[in-house]
């Protein structure tokens, strides 16, 4: 026990020393634990290691927009490689006209849609239009919804890949109330949510199968 404690206080990288992995069940370390012990016993390692990634290189995601009015819709993703991102979207319920359509920081929907938080912005930008070279990752323009209240597009974007450091997997897309003015409104807003109003739906884009 005072082993197993000593080396719980270690740091897990710069430890002296280990403990012998079977004189001891891995799992009372935790996972932190686990993990360096595989590191370090290659033996031990060989299943957990074995990479999860698919064979194909296609990725696809999906995302299920709801809220608290009568919107609601489902956008899909598609990457081929490194290539762009293709979004299909169909949303429901909407005003006719233009609505802002971004894709949002977090896929945190604990306080509804407001707590996705800002436009998805790894740039440090300020807020545009999908063609812009200044703009937010996350600014993907408006839709347009018809008579109906039914918008269908299909957007093609190179900023908004479904893996590595700045993949999308995990944020969320949150359709709006107004029309998106693209940063080009002169509102004190324009240049940070393009004064878009309210979140009407969102969702957190999660993966699913490639086939
Ligand atoms: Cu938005
Ligand atoms: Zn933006």
């Amino acid at each position: 026990m005072a082993a197993a404690l000593s080396f719980v206080t270690a740091s897990p990288t710069t430890s002296p020393f280990l403990p012998s992995p079977s004189s001891s069940s891995p799992l009372f370390f935790g996972k932190p634990i686990k993990l360096n012990l595989q590191k370090h016993f290659s033996s031990l390692s060989a299943a957990a290691a074995k990479p999860l990634t698919v064979v194909s290189a296609t990725k696809k995601a999906v995302a299920v927009l709801k809220g608290n009015s009568e919107t609601e819709g489902v956008v899909t993703l598609i990457q081929e490689d490194d290539g762009p991102t293709t979004v299909k979207v169909r949303v429901t319920g909407l005003t006719p006209g233009p609505h802002g359509f971004h894709l949002h920081q977090y896929g945190d929907t604990t306080n509804g849609c407001i707590s996705t938080g800002p436009h998805f912005n790894p740039k440090g930008l300020t807020h545009g239009a999908p063609e812009d070279e200044i703009r937010h990752a996350g600014d993907l323009g408006n839709i347009v919804a018809n008579a109906e209240g039914v918008a269908e597009a299909t957007i093609v974007d190179n900023q908004i890949p479904l893996s590595g450091p700045d993949a999308v997997v995990g944020r969320a897309f949150v359709v709006h109330e107004l029309e998106d003015d693209l940063g080009k409104g002169g509102h004190e807003l324009s240049l940070s949510t393009g004064n878009a109003g309210g979140r009407l739906a969102c969702g957190v884009v999660g993966l699913t199968p490639a086939e």
